[in-house]
C-alpha cells in the first residue's frame, strides 16, 4: 500500500493542529450512514437542484436579462430572501462536489459548470459579485452590512468554490471567488480610505479561513481575522452606515446589534446571544482562527460560550435558539418544546463549531455535542426519503407540523446536505503522531498518521449497538497514538486491543482514551459501550420540562409519536419504575431501535363537557413505542413528544 496523493494532510500552520479526514476517504459501504449518505447523494442533491430551478432560485442569475418580478417580497428590515438567493446555490454546490469527489457525475458537473459561468458573466469589473445587486441595485451595494447580506452570499459562494475546485480540480469558479475576495479586501479593512465594516450574517469569516487554507495566501486569513476582529467594535460601524443612508439607528427592526454578535467585541462576548446560526459560524470562524493565528484568546471567548450554550441553552437533541422573532437565543434555560425555533442550520452549525474545537483541542465535550446534533437535532431536518425537510425542530407537537417539500426561505435543506455528504470528515482526525476516533457507525477509512497510509475499517450496529470493531490495515508496521472517543453518555466502556483489555483508568484524558503502540496488519480493537435506556431530567430552571423525563439510548434521543400510540403522548405519565425495554425494528423507516415500556395514559372519556373539576383524571395502563426522534413525522401526521410526565 502506498500513501495516495488523494490522503496527502493539508500543510499544518500555527500550532499543532488535528486534521481532519478527507471526507472522501471514508466510505460509509454499511450500517447507519449508508443508506442516508446514498438517498443524500441519489435523491436530495438531485432534487434540490429541480426545485433551486422552479422555485426561481437559479433565474437571479440571468445577468443578460431584465431582472423579472420578485419571488420574496421586501420585508419590514428591508431585507427580501431573494437577497441571499445565491447562498442557496452557493451551499448546493458545496454539497453535490461533496459527492462528486467520490462519485464523479459529468451530469451533475454540468449543472454547476452551468451555473458557474452565470456567475463568472455576470460577475463585476472590480470583483464585485452579488446576483441581486448586480441586476437590481447596483448603485446600492455596500450600503447596508446589516441587513442585506452580501458577505453572507459571497462566503457561501466560496465554500462552494472550494469544494468544487477540491472536488474536480477546475479553477474556474475559485477563481471568480478570489477576485470576489480580492475586491472585499480593496475595500474593507482598518486601513485608511477602507469602509471599517464587517457582514452582520456571519459566514465570510469561515469560507475565507477555508480559502486560506487552499491559497495559503496571508491576504485571505488577515481578511478573515480583520471581520472577527472588527466584531462589536463602538461606535457601530451599523449606526454610521444607517445615517449614511439617511436612516436613523433607532429604527433598527431587531434593536440590538447582539442579533448580530455585534454588541461587544468577541473575545469579551460571555453570553451566547442573537440569531443562532450567525453565533455558530461566527464561532466556528473564531475557533479556526485561534488555530491559525494561535490566538489563545480566541480559543478562551470558545470555551466559554461553548460552556454557556451547552449549560444554559441546549435541548437535548442539541437543538438551540428557541425563538422564532429573532431565530435564535432569548434568556438562559428558555428552552420551549412545541414552539422551538432550533432552525436546522442551527444545529448543523453547532456540528461545525463543535467538530473544529476539537481539532484545536481533543476534548469528548466538543464531540459529544456534535455526535448530538448528528443522530438528533440536525438529522431531524431530513425526511428519510431525502427530499422533505424541516426548518423548525420542535420537540413537541400536537399535530400541526408538516415536513414541507422547499421552505420560503430555503436555507436548511443545502446545510443539512452538505453536512451529510462531507460526514466522513467529522469521524476521524489525525496528526504526525495520533489518530482520533470521534464518531462510531461503519466505514472503511484511509487515513495519513504522520507519513503512514492508514486503513481502517470500523464495523458496528451503531448507534443501536455499542459494540464496535476497528481492524487496520497499514502497509508497514506503524507506531502512533489512537485516540478512542468514550462518548459522555457511556457510563461503562471495555476496550482490548488483539483481545487484551485496556485499562481505561489510566489513559483516558478529555475523554478520549490513548492507546501507544505499534500497529500491525491486521490489528483489531474491540469496544463496547454500554448503552442502556436512560432516563433524562432537565435543570430545574428549564420550567417547561419540570417534573417531565425524556428518554434517550446510547447517543439517540427518543420521542413518542401519536401514529404509534393511538391518542397523544402529551396524556401519557411515565411511571418511574417502569422497565422500558430496546428492540430492533427493522421494518421501520429503513430500520431503527425503538424502545417499548408501559405507561399511564390521562383519561379524557368521563370529563363530558368539563374543562375544569375537582378530582383529576383517571388514569389507564398504555403500552407505548419511542422512536428516534430524527424519524419523527417520516409517517402519518400527528402528536409528538419528547418530554414526558413522570409520576
Ligand atoms: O438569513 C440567512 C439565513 O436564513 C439564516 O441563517 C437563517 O436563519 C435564515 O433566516
Ligand atoms: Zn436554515
Amino acid at each position: 500500500m502506498t500513501s495516495s496523493p488523494r490522503f496527502q494532510p493539508a500543510r499544518a500552520a500555527g500550532r499543532q493542529r488535528y486534521r481532519p479526514a478527507e471526507h472522501s476517504g471514508v466510505v460509509f459501504d454499511g450500517g447507519f450512514w449508508q443508506s442516508w449518505t446514498e438517498t443524500v447523494r441519489n435523491v436530495t442533491i438531485p432534487t434540490q437542484h429541480k426545485r433551486l430551478e422552479e422555485e426561481g432560485f437559479l433565474e437571479v442569475l440571468d445577468f443578460d436579462k431584465p431582472a423579472g418580478p420578485l419571488v420574496r417580497p421586501i420585508q419590514p428590515s428591508g431585507l427580501s430572501m431573494q437577497h441571499f438567493f445565491d447562498s442557496d446555490f452557493g451551499k448546493w454546490i458545496e454539497a453535490a462536489s461533496y459527492t462528486l469527489k467520490v462519485h464523479p457525475n459529468a451530469a451533475l458537473e454540468a449543472k454547476i459548470d452551468a451555473i458557474v459561468e452565470k456567475l463568472e458573466k455576470g460577475q463585476m469589473a472590480d470583483g464585485y459579485l452579488n446576483s441581486w445587486f448586480i441586476r437590481r441595485e447596483p448603485d446600492r451595494r455596500w450600503t447596508n452590512l446589516r441587513d442585506l447580506h452580501e458577505m453572507y452570499s459571497m462566503g457561501h459562494l466560496l465554500e462552494g468554490a472550494v469544494a468544487y475546485y477540491e472536488a474536480t480540480g477546475k479553477r474556474r469558479f475559485l477563481d471568480v471567488m478570489i477576485r470576489a475576495v480580492d475586491h472585499i479586501i480593496a475595500t474593507f479593512g482598518a486601513e485608511p480610505g477602507k469602509l471599517r465594516g464587517y457582514d452582520a450574517h456571519e459566514e465570510i469569516e469561515l469560507a475565507l479561513v477555508k480559502l486560506y487554507r487552499v491559497t495559503r495566501d496571508p491576504r485571505h486569513l488577515k481578511l478573515a481575522t480583520y471581520f472577527v476582529d472588527e466584531r462589536g467594535r463602538m461606535p457601530s460601524y451599523y449606526d454610521e452606515e444607517a445615517r449614511k443612508r439617511g436612516e436613523s439607528p433607532d429604527d433598527y427592526v431587531y434593536k440590538t446589534y447582539a442579533y448580530s454578535q455585534a454588541h461587544m467585541p468577541v473575545r469579551d462576548q460571555h453570553q451566547v446571544v442573537g440569531h443562532a446560526v450567525r453565533a455558530m459560524y461566527l464561532f466556528s470562524a473564531m475557533a479556526d482562527l485561534s488555530h491559525e493565528n494561535d490566538d489563545p484568546t480566541l480559543k478562551e471567548a470558545c470555551d466559554r460560550l461553548f460552556d454557556n450554550l451547552v449549560g444554559r441553552q441546549l435541548y437535548v437533541t442539541g437543538g438551540l435558539g428557541p425563538s422564532a422573532s429573532n431565530e435564535g437565543f432569548t434568556r438562559e434555560f428558555d428552552l420551549p418544546n412545541e414552539t422551538a425555533y432550533a432552525e436546522t442550520c442551527a444545529a448543523v452549525a453547532l456540528g461545525f463549531w463543535s467538530h473544529r474545537m476539537a481539532q484545536v483541542d481533543l476534548d469528548s465535550k466538543f464531540t459529544d455535542r456534535l455526535e448530538t446534533v448528528l443522530y438528533n437535532g440536525a438529522l431531524s431536518g431530513i425526511s428519510r426519503d431525502g427530499e422533505h425537510y424541516f426548518y423548525e425542530n420542535v420537540l413537541e407537537s400536537h399535530g400541526q407540523h408538516r415536513r414541507w417539500k422547499w421552505h420560503y426561505c430555503p436555507c436548511c435543506p443545502t446545510n443539512i446536505a452538505r453536512f451529510i455528504t462531507s460526514l466522513g470528515q467529522y469521524f476521524y482526525s489525525t496528526d504526525d503522531h495520533q489518530l482520533a476516533v470521534h464518531l462510531y457507525g461503519t466505514n472503511s477509512a484511509e487515513l495519513t498518521v504522520g507519513n503512514s497510509f492508514v486503513r481502517l475499517i470500523q464495523e458496528t450496529l451503531y448507534p443501536w449497538d455499542g459494540d464496535i470493531s476497528l481492524r487496520f490495515a497499514v502497509e508497514r508496521p506503524s507506531r502512533f497514538q489512537l485516540r478512542l472517543r468514550i462518548p459522555g453518555w457511556c457510563r461503562q466502556a471495555q476496550i482490548s486491543v488483539n483481545g487484551v483489555a485496556v485499562d481505561l483508568d489510566q489513559c483516558v484524558t478529555k475523554g478520549y482514551a490513548a492507546i501507544s503502540r505499534e500497529w500491525r496488519n491486521g490489528d483489531e480493537v474491540r469496544i463496547g459501550f454500554s448503552m442502556p435506556v436512560e432516563r433524562i431530567y432537565a435543570h430545574p430552571a428549564v420550567s417547561e420540562d419540570g417534573g417531565r423525563v425524556a428518554l434517550r439510548r446510547g447517543p439517540v434521543v427518543y420521542c413518542i409519536e401519536e401514529t404509534d400510540l393511538g391518542g397523544e403522548p402529551q396524556r401519557l405519565r411515565l411511571p418511574a419504575s417502569e422497565e422500558i425495554s430496546a428492540r430492533y425494528d427493522a421494518a421501520l423507516l429503513g430500520g431503527a431501535t425503538v424502545l417499548e415500556g408501559t405507561a399511564l395514559e390521562a383519561d379524557i372519556t368521563d370529563w363530558q363537557n368539563a374543562l375544569y373539576r375537582t378530582a383529576p383524571a383517571s388514569l389507564k395502563e398504555r403500552p407505548f413505542t419511542a422512536i428516534p426522534y430524527h424519524l419523527w413525522a417520516n409517517r402519518e401526521p400527528g402528536a409528538m413528544a419528547i418530554w414526558l410526565q413522570e409520576v
